[in-house]
């Protein structure tokens, strides 16, 4: 575990797993959303990922997140209920919370039951005086708010980690709706962006020297083959990740070395030689580009930080 991230954690008894793969490679071109990544040992990896010297995404924000805590805390005015989408153990969220009033409320939302309940446990021992209420649930999903969270605090909803890239932009867009709907009118949203860059910065972070970021994307067949029961043969598969410039994003994917066909759960799946399965979209973004989606959600930027070489952005937006 990595000093400044623990992955979002996608993890459920049933996360439809299953019926996601099977309906992903039996599609043309093949594909598997990049939530199943983070199984417990992809979740590691992710880890891994952090800490990487290629891999500057979770530093930069960190980096902003350190000098800047402080003051992103002065602008919400006072206590708030924080609604976090994602994980709720991060030290991105501890450095808000170590300046956020005691007299809020901090509400994760995460679809893992089990890693909800353990990060909110260790908080809860860091922060004594905040009231703490965990809500499972997936925050591409409408959410609703229990009865009792209208208690008077505006709502501040929080997406760190530039996971929003991960989504392409009719979804991005969907959860900057959701995040729109649980601010009301007096409330706002936080939310930490992967910036436009050189390109090969980019490509460096998604194809590190190790391989690390290889075996990430190489645990999604592992994990098809233990939980599902394939024998897919792991090494006749090469992870390639393109940045694509006109589009702003990595690419990534799994490609298949060899024509080869291979049973999941009963189905024959046949893959070409030089076939890819999608498994990743990491969207990177210009301020406008990203003001533009945030004003389709019904959100304005009101204040942005950057760290020192503008590599990564925390927004401020308000209705
Ligand atoms: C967790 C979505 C922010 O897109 O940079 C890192 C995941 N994938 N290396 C990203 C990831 C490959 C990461 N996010």
């Amino acid at each position: 575990m990595t000093a400044f991230d623990t992955a979002t954690s996608h993890q459920i008894v049933d996360s439809g797993f299953a019926a996601d793969v099977l309906a992903g490679l039996s599609d043309n071109p093949k594909w598997i959303s990049s939530k199943h990544l983070y199984d417990k040992r992809g979740s590691e990896l992710f880890d891994k990922i952090c800490g990487l010297d290629e891999y500057y995404v979770t530093r930069a924000e960190a980096e902003i997140m350190r000098a800047s805590s402080a003051e992103i805390v002065e602008q919400l005015g006072g206590p708030v209920n924080l609604i976090e989408f994602g994980s709720g153990s991060s030290m991105k969220t501890r450095l808000l919370l170590d300046h956020l009033d005691p007299a809020s409320v901090y509400l994760p939302v995460d679809v893992s039951r089990e890693h909800l309940e353990e990060s909110c446990e260790a908080l809860a021992a860091d922060f004594p005086e905040l009231a703490i209420e965990p809500l499972p649930g997936d925050f591409t999903q409408p959410i609703e708010l229990p009865e009792w969270a209208d208690n008077g605090l505006a709502n501040v909803t929080y997406f760190p980690g530039s996971t929003l890239g991960n989504f392409e932009e009719a979804d991005a867009i969907g959860l900057l709706k959701n995040m729109r709907s649980l601010c009301g009118d007096d409330g706002q949203a936080l939310i930490g962006v992967d910036l436009q860059k050189d390109p090969q910065v980019i490509h460096a972070a998604y194809n590190d020297r190790e391989g690390v970021t290889a075996e990430f994307t190489k645990n999604l067949l592992r994990r098809i083959n233990r939980e599902l029961g394939a024998e897919i043969p792991v090494d006749d598969f090469d992870y390639h990740a393109h940045y694509n410039t006109a589009k702003g994003r990595i690419e990534a994917a799994l490609v298949s070395r060899c024509d080869q066909r291979h049973e999941v759960r009963g189905r024959e799946i046949s893959f070409g030689r030089g076939e890819p399965i999608r498994t990743e979209y990491s969207h990177k973004y210009t301020i406008p580009q990203f003001a533009a989606m945030a004003d389709q959600a019904g959100f304005e930027l009101r204040r942005q930080w950057n760290d020192r070489r503008r590599y990564f952005a925390v927004l401020l937006m308000s209705p």
